[in-house]
C-alpha cells in the first residue's frame, strides 16, 4: 500500500522539493495551496515534471488561518504523515506583520495538531513540524544543539517556539507521533526572491548581464549554516520514518557571512569581488562586463557591485547561527551532500539562465 502524506505549504521552496521525494518514494501526496490571483505552483510542476503528478499529486484549495479547512481536509484524507510546512517565513516581514505571522506560524500548527487528534488520528498520523534555527536566535551557546535553550528575536521566531512546543505537548499528552525538524538555513534555485542568498544570486546574475547596476543589502556580517533544500526534505521524511518520535537538528556544521555568499556568488562566474570601506559605508567593488545600448558587451570595468542600504536592517537581529548535527547524523543516517561551494554555484546557473533569458526577451 503506498503512503498517503499531507504537506501545507506545498507550493514553496521545500514543499516543491519535498514533493518531489515523496512522489519518487511512491506516496500518494495531498497539498495545501493558497488561493492566490495568479498561479503559484511554478517552482512545483517545474521539479516534479517528470514525476506522475497526475495519477498521485492532489492540490487542495485551503489555507493556515482556517481551522475548518484544515480539520475537513484531514478528516477526509485520514494521511499517514502531515508535513506542517505552510508558514509566513519571511523574519525581516514578520516584524511588520506580526499578528498575521502567529496566526499562521504559531495557531496554524496548532490547527494542524488539533485537527488529527479531533479526528481520532492521533495513534496513526504522524506530523513533522517545521521548526527553525530561528528559535536560537541571539544564541546562548555554539554551535547550537537540541539542548541549547532558546532565545527567539523576531516575531517569526517567538511564534515558531509556540509551534515548536505544541508538538512537544501533543507529543506527551496524546502520545501522537509529533516530531520538531530544527532546520538552519536551507536554499536552492527555488528559494523565495527576497531571501539573502537568492536575492544575491539573482541580482549577481543580472549585473552580470547589464540588466541591474548593483545590490543593496543589509547586514553583511551576519552568518549561517546554509545547506541545500533537496538534502534538507531528506532529512524531514527520516524524521517521521523513527521508531520514536524527536525533536532534530538539521545543519551541516559549518557556517559563513552573507559577505562570503556574496563573494562566491561571483566567483561562480569567475569574478572577484574586493571590499571598503565600514558599516553603511562598505561596499564590494568588481569588474564587471560593460555593455552597448544594443545589449553586446563592449568592455569592462571596475564599479561598486554591492552596497548596505540600512532599509535591510532588522529591528532585533540573529548575528550567527551554527548547528550540530550529531544528534540526526547518530540516529537519522542523515548527512547533508551538498557542500556550500556547490550550492552557491546550483543557485548561480539557474539564476544565470534566468537573467539571459530576460535579456533575449527585452530585445
Ligand atoms: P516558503 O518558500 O516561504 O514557503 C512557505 C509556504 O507556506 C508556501 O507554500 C506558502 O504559500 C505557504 N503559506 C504561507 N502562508 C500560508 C497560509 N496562511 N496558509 C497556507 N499556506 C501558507 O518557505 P520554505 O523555505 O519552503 O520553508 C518551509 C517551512 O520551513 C516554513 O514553515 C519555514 O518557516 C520553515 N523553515 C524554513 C527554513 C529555510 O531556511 N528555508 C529553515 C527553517 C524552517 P505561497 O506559495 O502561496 O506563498
Ligand atoms: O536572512 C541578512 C539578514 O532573510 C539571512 C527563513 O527561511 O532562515 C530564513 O531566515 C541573513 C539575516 O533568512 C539582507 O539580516 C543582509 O541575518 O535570508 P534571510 P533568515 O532571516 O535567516 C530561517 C532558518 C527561517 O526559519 C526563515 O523561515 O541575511 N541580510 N542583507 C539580508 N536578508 C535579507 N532577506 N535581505 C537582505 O537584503
Amino acid at each position: 500500500m503506498n503512503k498517503t502524506a499531507f504537506i501545507t505549504g506545498v507550493t514553496g521552496q521545500d514543499g516543491a522539493y519535498l514533493t518531489r521525494l515523496l512522489l519518487s518514494k511512491g506516496y500518494v501526496v495531498h497539498g495545501l495551496m493558497r488561493r492566490a490571483s495568479q498561479f503559484n505552483t511554478a517552482r512545483l510542476f517545474e521539479l516534479c515534471a517528470d514525476l506522475p503528478i497526475g495519477e498521485r499529486l492532489t492540490l487542495h484549495y485551503g489555507d493556515s488561518t482556517d481551522s475548518l479547512n484544515i480539520s475537513s481536509l484531514i478528516e477526509d484524507i485520514r494521511p499517514d504523515e502531515v508535513y506542517n510546512l505552510a508558514a509566513q517565513s519571511h523574519v525581516s516581514v514578520s516584524f511588520e506583520m506580526p499578528l498575521y505571522t502567529s496566526d499562521v506560524d504559531a495557531l496554524g500548527a496548532l490547527r494542524v495538531l488539533e485537527a488529527v487528534r479531533c479526528a481520532a488520528l492521533a495513534q496513526k498520523t504522524r506530523v513533522y513540524q517545521a521548526s527553525t534555527s530561528e528559535l536560537f536566535g541571539k544564541v546562548c551557546e555554539i554551535p547550537q544543539t537540541e539542548t541549547t535553550p532558546f532565545h527567539p528575536r523576531s516575531p517569526y521566531a517567538v511564534a515558531k517556539l509556540f509551534a515548536y512546543w505544541m508538538t512537544i505537548n501533543y507529543r506527551e499528552s496524546y502520545k501522537m507521533f509529533a516530531s520538531n525538524g530544527i532546520l538552519f538555513n536551507h536554499e536552492s534555485p527555488y528559494r523565495g526572491e527576497t531571501f539573502v542568498t537568492r536575492k544575491i544570486t539573482l541580482a549577481a546574475a543580472r549585473i552580470m548581464h547589464g540588466l541591474q547596476d548593483k545590490i543593496l543589502l543589509g547586514n553583511l556580517s551576519a552568518k549561517r549554516d546554509w545547506g541545500h533544500a533537496r538534502d534538507f526534505v531528506e532529512a524531514m521524511h527520516l524524521i517521521l520514518q523513527q521508531d520514536e518520535p524527536g525533536d532534530f537538528i538539521i545543519a551541516t556544521g559549518e557556517q559563513h557571512s552573507v559577505r562570503e555568499f556574496a563573494e562566491l556568488a561571483f566567483r561562480a562566474v569567475g569574478v572577484g569581488v574586493r571590499w571598503e570601506g565600514e558599516g553603511v559605508n562598505e561596499v564590494g567593488i568588481a569588474r564587471v562586463p560593460i555593455f552597448s545600448p544594443a545589449g553586446a558587451v563592449k568592455g569592462e570595468e571596475e564599479r561598486v557591485v554591492v552596497a548596505v542600504s540600512p532599509q535591510f536592517f532588522r529591528p532585533s537581529e540573529v548575528e550567527t547561527l551554527l548547528g550540530n548535527p550529531q544528534k540526526s547524523k547518530n540516529l537519522l543516517g542523515w548527512e547533508p551532500k551538498t557542500s556550500f561551494p556547490k550550492l552557491v554555484e546550483e543557485m548561480m546557473m539557474y539564476d544565470m539562465r534566468l537573467a539571459s533569458e530576460e535579456k533575449e526577451k527585452s530585445k
